[in-house]
C-alpha cells in the first residue's frame, strides 16, 4: 500500500475513503510535526491536505504526487513540485455551482440589505421603522467578472438569470456573449458590481488596488469569492470608510480567519467565512475527487486533474 502524508485538514469522509486505498500518515494529528516528518519522510509517496511549501517538498525524497483539496492551489509550491516531476492535482468543476450560488447569495444580500433587515426585524425595530428602507437591485445592473473561468461562467449564468448586464476581464477575449475588457480599471469604471473569481498567487497579488476600487466608485460594489490576496485590503477598507466604494461582500480575506476590526464593523459590508464550496454535497464530491486522483495516479501513472 502506498503511503499518503496527511499534512493538514481534510474532511472526515475524504480521509475515510482515502484510508480504503492507502496507508495514511496523520501528520495533522502529530504534536511534533517535524519529528513525525523526519521519521516517515523516505516512505511518503503522496501528500494531501494543508499548505505544501518548497521546504516540505525538499524533505520528501520519494514524493510523487500532491493531491490538493480545493480548486485553488496557491497553497502549494507548484514550481518546486514541477522541478522534481511531482504531479500536483486539484479539484476543478465539482464546486462551480456551490461557489456561484454563494456569490449570487452575497450579492443579493448586499444589494437588498438582507442581513440589516434581518437584524432590524429580529431586534423588534420594524414597528418604529414602519416600512423597509428602499435598496438597489441586481436586475438592470452591470456586472464585471474578474476571471471568466469555469466558476466565473457559472456566476455569469446565474447573474444573467437575474437580468444583469455582464462583462469580464481576463487574459483572453473568449469571443462569447459577454463584453470583454482588456483593462481591469476600465471595466471597474463601467460596471456597478465587480466580482473577483480569479486564481490567487503571484500573478494576481493585489490586482484589485486603490485605482480599481475607486474606479468602481461610491455606487459600486466589490465581491471577493476567490482569494484575499487579490485585493489590497487596506485600500478597500479605506475606500469603504471614506464612501469611495458603495459596499463589499467578502468571502475571503488577506489573513483568514482574521481581519481588522475596522472591516468587521463597517456598515456597508456582508462578511462570510470562506464558505464558497462549503456545502455537504460539494465538499463530499471534492473529497472523492482528491481520492480519485490519487488512485488513478498510482494505478495508471496518470492523474485525472493535474494542474498545468
Ligand atoms: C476550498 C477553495 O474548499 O477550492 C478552493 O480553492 O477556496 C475552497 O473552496 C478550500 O480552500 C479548502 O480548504
Amino acid at each position: 500500500m502506498k503511503n499518503i502524508l496527511i499534512a493538514g485538514n481534510l474532511p472526515q469522509d475524504c480521509l475515510q475513503l482515502m484510508g480504503q486505498h492507502f496507508n495514511l500518515l496523520r501528520m495533522d494529528q502529530a504534536t511534533d510535526k517535524d519529528a513525525f516528518l523526519a521519521k516517515h519522510a523516505a516512505s511518503i509517496d503522496g501528500v494531501s491536505g494543508g499548505a505544501i511549501d518548497g521546504a516540505m517538498i525538499d524533505k520528501l525524497p520519494n514524493l510523487k504526487i500532491i493531491a490538493n483539496f480545493g480548486v485553488g492551489y496557491d497553497n502549494i509550491d507548484v514550481a518546486a513540485a514541477k522541478a522534481r516531476d511531482i504531479v500536483v492535482t486539484n479539484t476543478p468543476n465539482r464546486l462551480n455551482a456551490a461557489v456561484a450560488e454563494l456569490t449570487l447569495g452575497l450579492m443579493i444580500a448586499l444589494a437588498r440589505r438582507i442581513p440589516k433587515n434581518h437584524e432590524m426585524v429580529r431586534n423588534g425595530h420594524w414597528p418604529s421603522v414602519k416600512r423597509a428602507p428602499l435598496t438597489g437591485q441586481l436586475a438592470g445592473a452591470k456586472l464585471g467578472i474578474l476571471g471568466l473561468g469555469r466558476i466565473g461562467k457559472a456566476i455569469a449564468k446565474r447573474a444573467d438569470a437575474c437580468d444583469m448586464e455582464i462583462s469580464y476581464f481576463g487574459r483572453t477575449d473568449q469571443q462569447n456573449d459577454y463584453r470583454y475588457f482588456d483593462d481591469l480599471t476600465s471595466m471597474a469604471a463601467h460596471v456597478d458590481w465587480l466580482v473577483i473569481i480569479a486564481p490567487g498567487g503571484e500573478g494576481t497579488d493585489k490586482l484589485v488596488n486603490a485605482n480599481v476600487i475607486e474606479a468602481l466608485g461610491p455606487e459600486g460594489f466589490l465581491v471577493n469569492i476567490a482569494r484575499g490576496s487579490i485585493v489590497d485590503e487596506t485600500a478597500l477598507i479605506l475606500a469603504l470608510e471614506q464612501g469611495k466604494l458603495g459596499g463589499a461582500a467578502l468571502d475571503v480575506f488577506e489573513n483568514e480567519p482574521h481581519m481588522p476590526d475596522t472591516l468587521r464593523n463597517l456598515p456597508n459590508v456582508v462578511l462570510s467565512p470562506h464558505a464558497g464550496s462549503a456545502t455537504h454535497v460539494t465538499r463530499q464530491q471534492m473529497g472523492a475527487q482528491v481520492v480519485d486522483n490519487l488512485v488513478a495516479f498510482f494505478e495508471t501513472g496518470k492523474a485525472l486533474d493535474p494542474v498545468t
